[in-house]
């Protein structure tokens, strides 16, 4: 009897699952392997069941031979293994990155003659709504907000990258790149108090007040499903931090990032170029002693920054610093530098991991920018936040395009630089 084999990457079988299996069986013995719930990130959508529990699922189905786990997207591995005659897939090759998988799969079938049977892909009514709820769920506060403590089980690094709006909240959340080996997407987003409020074009010195930072949050989960790292600034009065924490923890944000200063705070990047000054190791933690008595999901974490190499005060009391906030209750450490060279930054998660294995240590690799994900994940770091890259990006193409219009009396000559509208609102999506 010949073998089929099928990869299954879905929390919910649906009819279009149904007609797969079908096809399949009438091919031969039929093979389903289940996406493991790392690379279904990196390829789809967080899962919202375990692995174990979509192997469970397909395993009620009648008429399969066997289930097994494929660990990666791309089939090499998989096929390598069980040689099937046929592998069936959808044929939804255009949606993103499919047409990299579709490229593998040929290519693996390829070495042994093995064949490609490409099902029409059904997407009717039902289907899109069964495909819109699964997404609203991801939405959910209570979904959303526990979602940053299951990446760092499942991710070597969680990749976060600012956002300020709708719009860019639709950039982290949609943007894919497949580039013949793998698939990968952002896993979160930071809410950057610098780029939020210098997209108001005000100072980043905690002048943009809490209502306004929670309504970007809004508007930015409005789009999207993945978890929210907020940048906090100071946490502000130990007295108001409290209502922040629960605010955050009731619209499902996943964490607050807030740092050791004190008075009027500066941007990081600015160092001892502009006076700063350090809260007491003492007070900083009550801060967030305080922070964790207010909040009431076990889900939520307050992460403490350390503004010690910033401030350049050493690395010694940097670390004495790390683990006085870990014993306060702190559910991770941000380490800041802006060196060029990330020497100092790698000193310190080297020095932390020997005494600490567990506590998340969290980057924002804007001046030591030349380290990879790989690297850090290898001195410890969880993740990486990406905090300002998007807005300086945006900020020189939008300033050419309005110099051009002044310089030549017309939109005409700066047309071709131009996304066409169309393309863009491709990216929106209609109730
Ligand atoms: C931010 O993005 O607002 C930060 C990171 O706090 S940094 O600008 O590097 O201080
Ligand atoms: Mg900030």
């Amino acid at each position: 009897m010949s073998t089929v084999y099928t990869c299954f990457c879905t929390d919910i079988i649906h009819e279009g699952h149904q007609n797969i299996i079908h096809e399949a069986q009438k091919l031969g013995a039929v093979t389903v392997g289940v996406l493991t719930d790392s690379e279904m990130i990196r390829y789809n959508r967080f899962p919202t069941k375990s692995t174990e529990e979509r192997i469970k699922m397909v395993e009620a189905l009648d008429g399969i031979a066997q289930v097994v786990i494929q660990d990666t997207i791309m089939y090499n591995h998989i096929v390598k293994n069980l040689r099937p005659d046929y592998i069936v897939h959808g044929s939804n090759w255009d949606d993103p990155g499919m047409n990299v998988i579709k490229d593998n799969i040929v290519s693996c079938l390829k070495e042994y003659g093995g064949k490609l049977i490409e099902i029409p892909y059904t997407y009717n009514p039902t289907i899109q709504k069964i495909d819109k709820q699964m997404n609203e769920k991801l939405a959910m506060p209570e979904f959303r907000r526990k979602r940053l403590r299951k990446l760092l089980n499942l991710v070597p690094i969680v990749k976060t990258l600012e956002v300020h709006s709708g719009l860019t909240g639709l950039i982290a959340e949609k943007t894919i790149v497949a580039d013949g080996e793998a698939i990968d997407q952002f896993d979160a987003m930071w809410i950057s108090s610098l780029c939020d409020s210098t997209d108001r074009g005000k100072p980043d010195i905690e002048l943009v007040d809490m209502t306004s930072r929670l309504r970007t949050i809004n508007d930015v989960m409005e789009v999207t499903t993945k978890p929210i790292i907020f940048d906090g600034d100071t946490g502000g009065l130990t007295e108001h931090f409290v209502y922040t924490v629960r605010s955050l923890e009731r619209m499902g944000v996943s964490a607050v990032i807030i740092e050791d200063k004190k008075g009027l705070k500066k941007n990081s990047l600015f160092g001892i170029e502009v006076e700063q000054t350090q809260d007491d190791i003492e007070n900083f933690s009550l801060k967030i002693k305080a922070g964790k008595q207010a909040q009431l999901s076990d889900d939520f974490m307050i992460i403490a920054r350390i503004e010690s190499l910033i401030l350049e005060r050493g690395m010694d009391d940097a670390l004495t610093r790390a683990f006085a906030f870990r014993d306060a209750g702190a559910d991770g450490i941000m380490i800041h530098s802006r060196r060029k060279e990330p020497f100092e930054i790698i000193e310190f998660c080297d020095k932390f991991r020997q005494s600490d294995q567990y506590t998340p240590l969290v980057v924002v690799p804007t001046s030591f920018n030349s380290i990879t994900e790989k690297e850090l994940a290898e001195h410890g770091v969880n993740i990486v936040i990406y905090a300002n890259q998007l807005m300086r990006a945006a900020v020189p193409a939008m300033k050419s395009a309005a110099e051009e219009i002044l310089k030549y009396h017309r939109a005409k000559e700066v047309d071709s630089k131009l996304m066409p509208f169309k393309e863009i609102i491709t990216m929106i999506d209609e109730l």
